[in-house]
């Protein structure tokens, strides 16, 4: 372990949506409670950060949250001294003044860019090279990943003996699903849908319609609630309403806390997430998920799904991956997905143990968090 009085600085700029400050608020906790670091995170939009922590007060320059130091990166930096582990997260670029308390130091800071997740084979080559260098200061390139030889992913100690307790505890679900305003009904098939708009939606709410299997069908508040409406005919979705549709239930929620939203995946039968962090939090639910991956210039981002599917399918018997190839390759694209739901359904028991074996093995894997700390330790 390093020394306790160790202190980490993580900045963070919002670039849309929640998966910036998701990723770096999860990051900046874990190396608190599970490593007794001292960590100041630095965040350019608190608006976005208090939708996943409510707790969160838009008005202050600086607030403690959990044990971590949460400061209002302002745009007219004031003087700070730099600390002994530097994390730029996704590439954000650190204010000039901060740069130069960094090169001041006597010993120069572990200055660390946190990547964005991928399952590319050349993640593997990258992790931990030389970036640029400012100075003195040399800023080392840190990937998270799925494979040995990459930073590995966010899992807080315990998390998947958490989640499995939490599975098997029908009355714990129950509770927590009752606390969100949601009543389960025994045969329903219970589906969170977390993605962005997406026009290949119509076509997959068509054949949950008329499934013989009732779907109860829960949407967080965001941006495919427009596309939802669009498909229920109604103009306006608000919060709790429940909309029938044949054998089809879909009911809006509210957009909740980190944790809360956890418990949510964990109950579902399956998961459509999003972005990186949401992506992460449905693989350790262990259940069978459905990505829609966030889009890149010039389509880099289908690379990232195909590197991600070759490994996540990887176990899957020839018929049932090319199901699932087809269902998340055409959901990315905004295809119609509704024969690709159809064919991977026939699948479902070994989706079902693909999701919870993929699950298993990746957390084998040490954690982001840990991984970090140590890559400090080789450091010093
Ligand atoms: O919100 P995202 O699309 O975020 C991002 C950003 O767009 C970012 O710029 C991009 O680089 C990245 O995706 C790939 O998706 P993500 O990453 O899943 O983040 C969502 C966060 O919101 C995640 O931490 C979970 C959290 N969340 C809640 O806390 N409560 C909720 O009810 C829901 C639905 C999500």
């Amino acid at each position: 372990m390093p020394e306790v009085n160790t202190r980490w600085d993580i900045f963070c700029t919002v670039v849309d949506n929640y998966g910036d400050i998701g990723v770096t608020w999860r990051l900046a906790r874990q190396l608190v409670a599970e490593h007794s670091l001292a960590v100041r995170l630095w965040v350019d939009d608190l608006r976005a950060f208090e939708r996943i922590c409510p707790d969160i007060d838009v008005n202050a320059a600086q607030q403690s949250q959990q044990g971590v130091e949460v400061r209002l990166w302002p745009s007219e930096w004031a003087q700070t001294d730099a600390a002994d582990v530097v994390i730029a997260a996704f590439a954000c670029q650190l204010p000039s003044d901060y740069m130069d308390a960094m090169a001041a130091r006597e010993k120069p800071p572990l200055w660390m860019n946190l990547d964005y997740l991928s399952a590319e084979d050349w993640v593997i080559g990258c992790h931990g090279l030389p970036s640029v260098k400012y100075k003195s200061v040399q800023k080392i390139f840190f990937f998270p990943g799925f494979q040995p030889g990459t930073g590995g992913l966010l899992r807080e100690r315990g998390l998947l003996e958490q989640r499995q307790q939490f599975q098997l505890d029908p009355e714990a679900q129950r509770q927590f699903l009752q606390g969100l305003g949601i009543d389960r009904a025994p045969e329903a098939q219970l589906i969170s849908l977390f993605a962005y708009e997406n026009a290949g939606l119509a076509s997959w709410l068509d054949v949950l319609a008329v499934d013989a299997t009732p779907a109860h069908l829960l949407v967080p508040e965001g941006r495919i609630l427009g596309d939802v409406a669009r498909w229920l005919g109604v103009e306006t979705l608000t919060v709790g309403a429940i909309h029938v549709r044949q054998s089809l239930n879909v009911q809006v929620l509210p957009f909740v806390r980190q944790d809360q939203y956890d418990h949510l995946l964990w109950c579902c039968d399956f998961n459509a997430v999003r972005g990186e962090d949401s992506f992460v939090r449905a693989q350790w639910a262990g259940r069978p998920m459905l990505w829609h991956i966030y889009q890149q210039d010039e389509d880099i981002h289908l690379d990232k799904l195909d590197a991600f599917l070759a490994l996540y399918t990887k176990g899957l018997s020839p018929a049932a991956a090319e199901a699932m190839n087809g269902l998340w390759r055409a959901w990315s694209a905004g295809q119609p997905i509704g024969d690709h739901w159809l064919a991977s359904r026939k699948h479902w028991p070994e989706l079902q143990e693909n999701a919870e074996k993929w699950c298993l093995e990746q957390g084998l894997q040490a954690d982001l968090a840990a991984a970090l700390v140590q890559f400090y330790l080789n450091w010093i």
